[in-house]
């Protein structure tokens, strides 16, 4: 039967390539979103080693039920893929206070949902791995990414931290930091834009939204080979705790780390 995986946001994009890439790698799937309609145009009819179940992870009380589910049937969640989120693109003064929430929401405390429905069943074991799929956006913050990245900054502070709650109890954790990836990411399917709009900042925001526009669908990372990558170093018994993919993501966080070296070696002379 090959490991267990419960992959969120398995509808398309990122989350759908693992799950395919699990399968391929004969692990049994639970794949995961908030439309079943949608995974049944994915993935096709269940069978033995995929189980299709709808889950809006903002909702708590589904995500324990899921995971329960999942727990009787197969017996063990092996590996969770904490993939789902989204990105609410633009400058922060034109986003409403509900539009922040809903980006946290998900991303972040949908995200710990589906993280504390899945841990104690991982911890009884002393056994599983959690790869959270954050962003270079969680090390980087750039303009018009602002609310986006405050998302993903948080999901890498109480990652980083929970990982090392969870490793003297067996559960290991993978943070992924991909650089731009060809999914609906970008499309109006997926992102959202802002919607105040403030003069000052008009010229900027439709610069922002016309890259935005131009990056859609051609990004240069590949979610599959992003995927296969998390199935290889998932099947390790050391896999990494930490994967920057792409030229782009490791280019910009590794321009970060230089900054705040610079930072922190020159905050020495002032006090
Ligand atoms: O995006 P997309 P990605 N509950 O839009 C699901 C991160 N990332 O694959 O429910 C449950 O193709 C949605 O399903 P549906 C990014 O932040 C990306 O690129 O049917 N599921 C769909 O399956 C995210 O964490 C890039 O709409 C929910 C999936 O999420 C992860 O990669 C760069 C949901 C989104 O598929 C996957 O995003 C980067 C909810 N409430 C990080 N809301 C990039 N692509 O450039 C959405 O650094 N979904």
């Amino acid at each position: 039967m090959g490991k267990v995986w419960l992959v969120t946001g398995a509808s398309r994009g990122l989350g759908r390539e693992i799950a395919r890439a699990a399968l391929a790698g004969g692990e049994t799937v639970v794949a995961t979103a908030r439309s079943a309609d949608a995974l049944r145009d994915t993935f096709g009819d269940e069978h033995d080693r995929l189980h299709a179940l709808a889950l809006d992870i903002t909702d708590a009380e589904a995500t324990n039920v899921v995971a329960a589910e999942i727990v009787e049937r197969f017996g063990a969640i092996d590996v969770l893929v904490n993939n789902a989120g989204y990105a609410e693109l633009g400058f922060f003064e034109t986003f409403t206070d509900a539009e922040v929430r809903r980006q946290f929401e998900v991303n972040v405390f949908g995200t710990m949902n589906v993280a504390r429905a899945v841990a104690p069943h991982m911890r009884a074991r002393r056994s599983g791995l959690i790869v959270t799929i954050s962003s270079v956006s969680g090390l980087v913050s750039n303009g018009g990414g602002a609310v986006y990245s405050a998302s993903k900054f948080a999901v890498e502070g109480w990652m980083e931290g929970f990982a090392q709650e969870l490793e003297p109890l067996g559960v290991r954790s993978l943070l992924v930091e991909p650089g731009m990836l060809r999914t609906d990411f970008m499309d109006g399917t997926s992102a959202r834009f802002g919607s105040i709009d403030i003069p000052d900042y008009a010229e900027a925001v439709a610069q922002y939204r016309a890259f935005v526009d131009a990056a859609n669908g051609n990004q240069p990372g590949d979610p599959q080979l992003l995927a296969e990558r998390i199935v290889a170093l998932a099947s390790k018994g050391e896999a990494p705790s930490r994967l920057v993919f792409g030229d782009d993501a490791r280019q910009w966080a590794g321009a970060k780390v230089d900054q705040l070296r610079q930072d922190i070696h020159q905050s020495a002379d002032r006090g």
